[in-house]
């Protein structure tokens, strides 16, 4: 295979892919104006593991280390990597080609994922697409950024290496002018990447490009703790160094599989194929997506940052072999899950529980239970999950879902608990008006869920007050808030109504069933005392919700 120059690369991919469909610009043939003028940088953390175990320890700093979990060594500093380790060894022949190798246990993955968030959490300030790929990469569309900072990303040099050490005055430059953009993006990797060193303490490497697929090749091309660029002449360059199919994300084992049984085993044999040839193991979006794939092109844009649904914890535990030493196991997984949970800000609104467990026939299965809870229980601050009788009563709700999967148990024998939240609801402060109760914060997320609290815009009274949000306010804007809220028409209360608020003559499960509007009704008139009004009893609960207010406002 020799080297192509690029604009006969153009013409062959673009021929080849005229020849693949009779429309051949809806195949997103890479044509100046169309693909090119995004920039888009993949970031991948060196060496992520051990570098979080040196900043977490900094004595370390200078030692070879590696990160172990079970028997293998699942990553190495690159001090480690100059003694011969290379990721996922066997610790014993870790121990043999480095024998002053200092092991840290990695099986707590807690730590890497509060490390990875901080990551995705400043690249989030210059993008709503950072998308994140595994643990500790993320791509970042940063094209609207360096257009509106064009100016204070102009360059003197080009910022890292260039793709094949190139001199930039010998690269056929683009006809659309996305070059200079590519530039200025490359500054920009630098200046995050230098962020996030001082920041966070963590090297990056970073490519930089104006699709996924070729940034995410660019990256490691110079680790650590480097970034390359490449220009959109550089293409067929590209493809053809990279060679290795299995290099291409999203061409996994069965793709591969699959290829090799029609011959196919690189990328310069993928170029080569028709659509003919690939209909025959693939549907057709597959194949096309393949053919292209395989030139260099990609059109799948970076996604919009998205939050985990659900925040959870779980842990292998010593076998435990009766009932009563679950509370002590579960308390130990929701300090754990707690701390995430406060990090992420979010309110949740479900609680899940799984465990590992022998079953009756000696098998070791999983299981899960889940069920609502109120998020009035947080008081509008997830933080206070922290609170003894907030604690209390989640770990009371997490042994009843326990209790039903070890029901039909003849023995117990659990070895992992794990406890999940979801249905997790956003706060946001909108507009400028905030210091009007109607858009003084309002819940967002996921409110599909009909339980979750519910604002209306004409009444103030419903709004969902954030006490920590109230206690930041100088004392005159606090009372005019609160004064708003003196004589409240009628306060909606947080309408989740569980089991426990079931009426005595009701079957709880057909009671869950019922839909929300009706078990509050039936809560409400089988709780108030004889003689009490409905009315009066929701007097009674807008009371208590607003003497808890002034409470927290001292
Ligand atoms: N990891 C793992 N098991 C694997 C591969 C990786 O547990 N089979 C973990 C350890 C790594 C982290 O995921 O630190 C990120 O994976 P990378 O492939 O990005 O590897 P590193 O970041 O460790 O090294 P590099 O500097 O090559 O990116
Ligand atoms: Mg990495
Ligand atoms: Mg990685």
């Amino acid at each position: 295979m020799t080297h192509f120059r690029t604009s006969t690369f153009l013409r062959i991919a673009k021929k080849r892919l005229a020849m693949i469909s009779p429309e051949p610009d809806e195949l997103g043939i890479i044509t100046p104006d169309e693909k090119h003028g995004h920039v888009i940088i993949h970031f991948d953390i060196d060496c992520f593991y051990a570098q979080v175990e040196i900043v977490r320890n900094p004595t370390l700093v200078d030692k070879p280390v590696g990160v172990q979990q079970r028997t293998l060594v699942v990553t190495s500093n690159y001090i480690a990597r100059e003694r011969g380790i290379y990721k996922c060894m066997p610790v014993i022949d870790a121990l043999n080609a480095c024998p002053e190798l200092v092991l840290i246990n990695g099986e707590d993955v807690a730590p890497y994922r509060e490390y990875a968030e901080k990551i995705t959490s400043l690249l989030r300030e210059y993008s709503d697409r950072v998308e994140k790929l595994g643990f500790d990469e993320n791509f970042v569309d940063v094209t609207e950024y360096v257009s509106q900072n064009s100016d204070s990303l102009t360059a003197k040099e080009i910022q890292g290496r260039i793709f094949q050490e190139k001199n930039y005055e010998d690269i056929q430059k683009c006809e659309c002018g996305c070059d200079q953009l590519l530039i200025k993006g490359a500054t920009l990797a630098k200046t995050i990447r230098e962020r996030i060193y001082k920041e966070i303490g963590l090297t990056t490497c970073a490519g930089v490009s104006w699709n996924k697929l070729v940034s995410k090749l660019l990256s490691p091309m110079h680790k650590p703790n480097n970034q390359t660029i490449m220009f959109p002449s550089q293409l067929d360059s590209l493809m053809y160094f990279i060679s290795d199919l299995k290099k291409i994300p999203g061409i996994g084992r069965s793709t591969l599989d699959k290829l090799s049984s029609i011959g196919v085993t690189t990328i310069a044999e993928l170029q080569l194929c028709n659509l003919t040839d690939l209909d025959r193991i693939f549907d057709r979006a597959t194949a096309l997506r393949l053919l292209k794939l395989s030139y260099g092109i990609d059109d799948s844009s970076v996604k919009f940052f998205e939050k985990n649904k659900s925040i959870g914890v779980e842990d292998s535990i010593k076998p435990i072999t009766a009932f009563s030493q679950c509370k002590e196991k579960l308390k130990i997984v929701l300090k754990r899950v707690s701390k995430l949970l406060i990090e992420d800000g979010r309110v949740p609104t479900s609680l899940k529980v799984s465990i590992r467990y022998k079953n009756n026939s000696g098998d070791t299965v999983r299981d899960s239970r889940q069920t609502a809870i109120t998020s009035a229980l947080f008081r509008g601050n997830v933080a206070n999950i922290c609170l003894p009788e907030v604690e209390e009563n989640i770990l009371k709700k997490s042994l009843e879902l326990t209790k039903k999967m070890t029901q039909p148990l003849k023995h117990i024998f659990i070895t992992l608990f794990g406890i999940s939240f979801g249905k997790l609801i956003e706060k946001k402060v909108l507009g400028n008006s905030f210091f009007f109760p109607k858009n003084f914060e309002r819940v967002v997320g996921e409110s599909s869920c009909s339980q979750t609290s519910r604002i209306s815009d004409e009444d103030p009274s419903d709004v969902y007050l954030d006490e920590t949000v109230l206690s930041e306010l100088p004392l005159d804007l606090k009372n005019e808030v609160l004064s708003s809220y003196r004589s409240p028409k009628s306060v909606k209360c947080q309408n989740e109504f569980e089991t426990q608020d079931c009426p005595n003559n009701w079957d709880p499960e057909v009671y869950k069933s019922l839909p929300v509007d009706i078990r509050e009704e039936l809560a409400l008139t089988s709780k108030r005392p004889a003689g009490e009004t409905l009315v009066q009893k929701q007097q009674k609960r807008q009371k208590s919700i607003l003497e808890f207010l002034y409470f927290c406002l001292g």
